[in-house]
């Protein structure tokens, strides 16, 4: 029997989206359906909504979230009804040969997936009225009830927070990730991160854990800085009032950063991220840039210094050891991820909830979705 579930569809790009009930199938062999207790808003969703991304419609929407167990296929070992689990949005495949080479992010297999909207099998497990509703980034989790792979779920304690879990399958992941699995930040270094948003401030959070000197935070909004200030960037720079670039140098003695990171999707910000590396600097892309996006850097400072430009989808992340090992983080204390959550709304109110995110009003929102 299908289950009937609340959710967020989209239904045409640039239109608000409708909160609807949908009917969910029961979960195949090796699948899971999770009844989803918290779902993060992440900007990544934004370029769905506006048609920047190719995906079939009517899509559920949601890619970060967490919830409970509902229900298993026959097959899966991975999970019983009842247990918490994070959801992540890649399912790798494991043979291809991405996943081969221990880059389970980037897998080959699942990206095909997303771009069909469909579970990794190529099926749909969502309807209405008898008519196809497609799935998000194969998770789908701004709904009540949703059908993922076992691969797609990360089991967690049942102590652990939800709400927090909620964004750790994408922003938090991604934001430590791109720190510690993608640029490698060294100890003892000096760090900027360009864009303190939920992604921005979660590669905060990963410099302070490997133990950066300097961390400094850029953002065009004061509010965003002051937030990056209390989870443990050293300095801010609001590079709408002053230059980042000179304001950077000025902060690390002419020398700039060994690692910056752009965390908006801005090719004039990852010029203004190199410009403020020194010799041997990182610079690593972050946000999610639209297809259109270029930018300029001098080859000359690239080559004469040894610098290096690097990218980081999903964190570089291998999901089943980068999540437990986050849990772990927080439960030590290490890891304010509460912080981060500045806002929480229903699940009716997703398009407030995006609006509020494209005004800056919030660092990290959350979805309440089912009670838990
Ligand atoms: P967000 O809206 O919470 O944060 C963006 C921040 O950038 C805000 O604080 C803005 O004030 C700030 N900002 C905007 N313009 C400028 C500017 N010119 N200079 C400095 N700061 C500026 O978004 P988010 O943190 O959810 O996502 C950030 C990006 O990361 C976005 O492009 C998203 O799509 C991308 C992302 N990438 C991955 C990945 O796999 N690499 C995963 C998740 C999100
Ligand atoms: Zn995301």
């Amino acid at each position: 029997m299908p289950m009937r579930s609340k959710a967020v569809v989209l239904h045409a790009f640039n239109q608000p989206l409708v909160v609807e009930e949908i009917e969910v199938d029961p979960p195949r062999k090796d699948e899971v359906m999770v009844r989803v207790v918290n779902a993060g808003v992440c900007r990544s969703e934004l370029p769905a909504i506006q048609g920047k991304r190719s995906i079939p419609l009517p899509i559920v929407l949601g890619h970060e979230g967490a919830g409970v167990v509902e229900r298993i296929g026959e097959d899966v070992k991975a999970v019983k009804p009842g247990d918490h689990v994070i959801l992540v949005w890649r399912v790798p495949c494991g043979r291809c040969p991405s996943c081969a080479i221990g880059r389970p992010a980037l897998c080959e297999e699942a990206a095909k997936a997303s771009a069909k909207g469909s579970m990794p099998d190529g099926t749909l497990r969502f309807s209405k009225d008898g008519k196809p509703v497609y799935h998000f980034l194969t998770a789908s989790c701004f709904q009540e009830y949703t059908v993922v792979h076992e691969k797609a779920v990360i089991p967690i304690p049942k102590d652990f927070p939800l709400h927090c879990a909620a964004i750790m399958g994408c922003g938090l992941l991604t934001g430590v990730g791109a720190v510690i699995n993608t640029a490698q930040v060294r100890a003892g270094s000096t760090v900027a991160v360009f864009g303190a948003g939920g992604v921005g401030l979660s590669a905060i959070l990963g410099a302070r854990l490997v133990n950066a000197r300097k961390i400094i935070a850029v953002d065009i909004k004061d509010s965003k800085l002051e937030t990056a200030l209390s989870l443990g960037a050293t300095d801010a720079v609001n590079s709408a009032k002053v230059d980042p670039v000179k304001a950077i140098r000025d902060l690390t003695g002419g020398r700039g950063v060994d690692y910056a990171f752009e965390v908006i999707g801005l090719g004039k910000v990852f010029e203004q991220a190199f410009e403020s590396t020194g010799r041997c600097g990182t610079t690593t892309m972050v946000g999610s840039p639209p297809p259109e996006e270029t930018f300029t850097l001098s080859a000359r400072l690239l080559y004469s210094q040894e610098r290096t430009v690097k990218a980081s989808y999903y964190g570089s992340a291998r999901f089943y050891a980068d999540i437990p090992w986050l849990v772990s983080l927080y439960q030590a204390g290490r890891l304010p991820i509460d912080k981060l959550i500045s806002r929480h709304f229903p699940l009716a109110q997703y398009n407030e909830a995006l609006r509020a995110l494209e005004a800056g009003e919030v660092a990290r929102s959350v979805l309440d979705v089912t009670p838990l």
